[in-house]
C-alpha cells in the first residue's frame, strides 16, 4: 500500500511537470512571401493580385494564446508593403504593428522584414497589407486568416469539430490587370467573393450529420456583407475573436469592412442542400449578372445528387474553406489549390 502510495505522488507529480511544460509558450517561426500572382476570382474574370505565399486568401496562422511568433517576409513584388496583425495588443513591441510611417518604413521590393510578437490575442484575427490599403487590401488579396486558440475556450466552441473560415471581399473589374489603381471609394465593384472566389468558383461546405460546425466569418475588404444561412439557426458566439458576455441567435449577420463574427451550428439535417449566402443583392452578381459572389451550398453528406445541381460535379476542395488546414496543429499552412499563376516580378530593389 505504501508502495502505491509513493507510485501514485510520483505519478502526480510528473503529470503536473507535465502539464506545467505543455501549458509554456512555444516559439513559432514562419516564412512569408509576397508574389505577383494572377487568379481566376471568376469564370470571366482573371485578376492581378499582390499574393502571400503565392495565394490568395494568404495561408492560415495558427497558434495558441502566448505563444511567440517570429514572422519573416520577403517582399518578392514590385511594390511596398507590410504586415498589420489586426487585432494583435503588440504590448510591447509596437514597432511590430506593421504600419507604414507610423511604425516602421515599408518592406522594399526585394527585401525581408522580421516581425517578432506575442499572440497576445486569442480568436479570430487576420493580417493584412498596411500600404496603400484602398488598393492592397481592398481589391488586390493582400489578407489571410489568424486563428489564436484561447487558454481558456468556452464551452461551447470546446464542442465544435468542423472549422469554416470565410473570408469577404470585392473586385473591380476595370482594375483587374492594372497594379497601381482602383479601390478609392469612386471605383466601381462589380465582383464580389468569398475567400478570393465568386461563385461558383469557391466551393460547398460538405457537412455531417451531427456535426458542430463553427464559421468564423472576416470582413475583409470594402463591402458590409449580410450573411444568411438557409435551414439552420447558429449562435453568434465572438466579435472580433472576443467571446461575447451575451451569446445571440440568428440566420442572418451583418459583417462590415474589418470585423470577425463566429458562428456556431449543429449540422442538424439528415440530409439536404442549403444554399448560404450574401443578403445584399449585389453582392450575388458577378459582372452584373446572376448568379456570383459570397454563395455557396451546405450538403450533408449522402444526400442524392440530383443530375440538375448546379454544383454536381464540382471539383471539391476540401480545404477550400481552411477545414483540413485547421486540423494541422500549429504553425503556417499554405492552401495550395488557392494559389494564383506566376506574373513576371520586374524587382527593382534587386538591381
Ligand atoms: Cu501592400
Amino acid at each position: 500500500m505504501r508502495v502505491f502510495k509513493i507510485l501514485m505522488a510520483a505519478a502526480l507529480a510528473m503529470g503536473g511537470l507535465f502539464s506545467a511544460v505543455t501549458a509554456q509558450a512555444a516559439t513559432r517561426e514562419m516564412n512569408m512571401t509576397i508574389d505577383e500572382m494572377s487568379i481566376a476570382v471568376a469564370p470571366d474574370l482573371n485578376y492581378k493580385v499582390f499574393a502571400f505565399n503565392r495565394q490568395v486568401p494568404g495561408p492560415l496562422i495558427h497558434a495558441k494564446e502566448g505563444d511567440d511568433l517570429v514572422i519573416h517576409v520577403t517582399n518578392n513584388t514590385s511594390l511596398p508593403h507590410t504586415i498589420h496583425w489586426h487585432g494583435f495588443h503588440q504590448m510591447g513591441s509596437w514597432r511590430m504593428d506593421g504600419v507604414p510611417g507610423i511604425t516602421q518604413q515599408p518592406i522594399k521590393p526585394g527585401t525581408t522584414f522580421t516581425y517578432k510578437m506575442k499572440a497576445d490575442r486569442p480568436g479570430t484575427l487576420w493580417y493584412h497589407c498596411h500600404v496603400n490599403v484602398n488598393e492592397h487590401v481592398g481589391i488586390r488579396g493582400m489578407w489571410g486568416p489568424i486563428i489564436i486558440d484561447p487558454k481558456n475556450p468556452t464551452a461551447l466552441e470546446k464542442t465544435v469539430d468542423h472549422e469554416v473560415i470565410m473570408m469577404l471581399s470585392t473586385w473591380e473589374s476595370k482594375n483587374a490587370m492594372k497594379y497601381g489603381t482602383g479601390g478609392t471609394p469612386y471605383d466601381t465593384d462589380d465582383y464580389f467573393s468569398v475567400n478570393g472566389r465568386s461563385f461558383p468558383y469557391n466551393q460547398p461546405v460538405r457537412l455531417k450529420t451531427g456535426e458542430v460546425v463553427r464559421i468564423r466569418f472576416v470582413g475583409a475588404g470594402g463591402a458590409i456583407h449580410s450573411m444568411h444561412i438557409h435551414g439552420h439557426d447558429w449562435t453568434i458566439t465572438h466579435k472580433d475573436g472576443l467571446p461575447l458576455a451575451s451569446p445571440y441567435k440568428g440566420e442572418t449577420q451583418v459583417i462590415a469592412p474589418g470585423e470577425r463574427y463566429d458562428a456556431i451550428y449543429t449540422a442538424n439535417h439528415k440530409e439536404g442542400r442549403f444554399i448560404f449566402h450574401d443578403h445584399v443583392d449585389k453582392h450575388v452578381t458577378a459582372g452584373g449578372k446572376f448568379p456570383g459572389g459570397p454563395l455557396t451550398v451546405q450538403e450533408y453528406e449522402g444526400t442524392p445528387v440530383d443530375d440538375w445541381y448546379v454544383w454536381k460535379d464540382v471539383n471539391y476542395d476540401p480545404d477550400f474553406y481552411y477545414t483540413e488546414s485547421m486540423k494541422k496543429g500549429y504553425g503556417l499552412f499554405e492552401q495550395p489549390k488557392l494559389r494564383g499563376t506566376p506574373i513576371k516580378t520586374r524587382r527593382r530593389g534587386h538591381e
